[in-house]
């Protein structure tokens, strides 16, 4: 099936290679010429691709044509802001004429599915939410030669295979977390991440904003939390926070990519930045000292003081009013020094808060050791060698309603090392080649999970050894388009021979946006 799968869509690539070359578009030059890119070199693996008919050519006259809603204009813009300055056309959005067609209509699309239709008159996307379209927009992007990407006029031509790509995500939780704690990253730098996230179709930015060496966003409640608790980071730098400003522009700007930032504030442990702000959070009443180390499971918010529950509805108040998403993220990892029966304790107190505020709770998968809230969804950082029992309290926890999102770190934690070389990351998940992080499947991970309560996959970036974005991308790159694909595409198109040649095709595209990434061994790089 898979191999037969594998023929057609190299038959239809041969055929589309031909069709360019001799097209009559009049434009494209006769003979060997240029071709188009074929439609299924796409990632992630779109669901259905069936390549056809002569490719369409952006020229001078080329229209972004939208329809009269704020919203598509918008993706209409974003998409003139990427084709314009390589292409040095003009390309004006407007509500009339054609070349390349947004448009919303019914139809079976999904919340962010899409259908883009191309032959020698134009490219029409067509989706049934402006979410969908700009996720259309991105298949668009990877059809068009990489240096699309650049900032200054390249000569082009600028083709588009002729086709229909009838796309739907797999998943509807596609995340990626960035630890802006361990060290601080600016708004700049967590907007690059978005926007090199959204080309793989991510649709959730989980921002990691509290941990023993570093409180990052402002609380207006409690202002030495970000004032003095975001003063240092790993290594004693600087470190830093973000304003509520600062955080309301990552939020602006994660929206207009698609993306619905999910904050985290880690509770009860991971909370040494907190302690030290304010002596009266601590049980014996003494600040301890800001931490600039890498250990971890030795803080606890005392459980037994009722002002750590004003603490912590003053900041899940404001973090949901900052909040036009869904979620919030209250951590629960690692809370080794707060004792089992305190912890049960605390999360049962500490849920109804959050949705007091509207919010659905998330923790990691520690919380399906107490009582999940109703609805709430945990995130499964295990590993292959994580006990039987652990597995079966998550797999249990899935049953009964508490929804997945899964991370297993020896998999997709981004932070772990490629292999022996790599000289930043850790390994205590041991080493993840682009392979092995790619080559697994959500759906059927964990034994005895039903398949519904998979809500997808999420990449952690944990950044104890990670300063720049130089950093984060040579660690995100090239496995983060692999975790976008098992979001995203149905499980059938999965492969890792036809997937590594896609990814190896990637890398053009990378270097014309001038992200760094790790060249593993394991990928046919051109
Ligand atoms: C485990 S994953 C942690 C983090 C570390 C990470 C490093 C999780 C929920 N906790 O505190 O940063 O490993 O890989």
């Amino acid at each position: 099936m898979r191999q037969r799968h594998r023929t057609l869509r190299l038959l239809g690539s041969l055929l589309l290679v031909a069709a360019a070359g001799v097209s009559a578009t009049g434009a494209v030059p006769a003979g060997p010429g240029p071709t188009a890119i074929p439609l299924d070199r796409v990632v992630p693996a779109p669901a259905s691709v069936a390549p056809g008919g002569s490719p369409y050519r952006i020229t001078d006259g080329t229209r972004i044509r939208v329809d009269d809603s704020r919203e598509v204009r918008r993706v209409g813009e974003y998409l003139a802001g990427i084709l314009r300055p390589s292409t040095g056309y003009r390309l004006p959005v407007t509500t009339h004429g054609g070349g390349i067609r947004l448009r919303l209509a019914e139809g079976a699309f999904g919340a962010e599915g899409y259908r883009l239709d191309s032959d020698r008159r134009g490219v029409v996307i067509t989706a049934a939410r402006p979410a969908g379209l700009f996720h259309g927009v991105q298949t668009l992007r990877q059809l068009l030669p990489a240096a699309v990407e650049k900032d200054s006029v390249q000569p082009g031509p600028w083709l588009v295979a002729g086709g229909t790509i009838k796309d739907t995500p797999r998943y509807g939780w596609r995340g990626a977390m960035l630890d802006v704690s361990r060290h601080f990253f600016s708004v700049d730098e967590v907007k690059r991440y978005v926007d090199q996230l959204a080309l793989y179709k991510f649709n959730k930015l989980h921002l990691h904003l509290s941990d023993d060496q570093g409180w990052r966003i402002a609380i207006d409640s409690w202002p030495r939390l970000a004032t003095y608790g975001g003063s240092t980071q790993v290594g004693g730098g600087p470190g830093g926070y973000y304003t509520k400003d600062d955080y309301r522009e990552i939020v602006r700007h994660a929206a207009s990519r698609h993306l619905e930032v999910v904050p985290e504030i880690d509770i009860p442990g991971h909370t040494n930045a907190a302690l030290a702000s304010y002596a009266e959070l601590n049980c014996d009443g003494v600040a301890p000292p800001l931490y600039t180390g890498t250990e971890v499971g030795f803080s606890s918010l005392c459980v037994g003081k009722d002002l750590t529950y004003d603490f912590v509805e003053d900041v899940i108040r404001e973090l949901a009013a900052l909040t036009p998403g869904r979620y919030l993220h209250i951590g629960g990892d690692e809370a080794h020094s707060t004792p089992h029966a305190d912890y049960v304790k605390f999360m049962d107190r500490v849920q109804p808060v959050v949705a007091e505020y509207g919010k659905t709770v998330i923790g990691w998968h520690q919380l399906t050791g107490a009582s999940p809230a109703k609805g709430a969804l945990a995130q499964y950082w295990g590993l292959d060698g994580t006990s039987a029992q652990e597995k079966e309290q998550v797999a249990a926890a899935a049953r009964a309603g508490t929804g997945l999102i899964l991370s297993p770190a020896d998999r997709i934690y981004l932070d772990m090392k490629y292999d022996e070389s790599t000289p930043l990351g850790l390994s205590w998940a041991g080493y993840v080649e682009v392979r092995r992080s790619y080559d697994w499947d959500p759906g059927d991970y964990l034994a005895g999970v039903p398949e519904s309560a998979v809500r997808g996959v999420e990449a952690p970036l944990w950044s104890e050894t990670l300063r720049t974005s130089e950093d984060i991308e040579y660690m995100a790159f090239p496995r983060v388009a692999g975790v976008a694909e098992l979001g995203w595409s149905p499980a059938v198109t999965h492969d890792w021979d036809a997937y590594k040649v896609r990814l190896a095709a990637q890398a053009e595209r990378w270097e014309a946006l001038g992200i760094s990434f790790y060249r593993s061994p394991q990928v046919p790089w051109l």
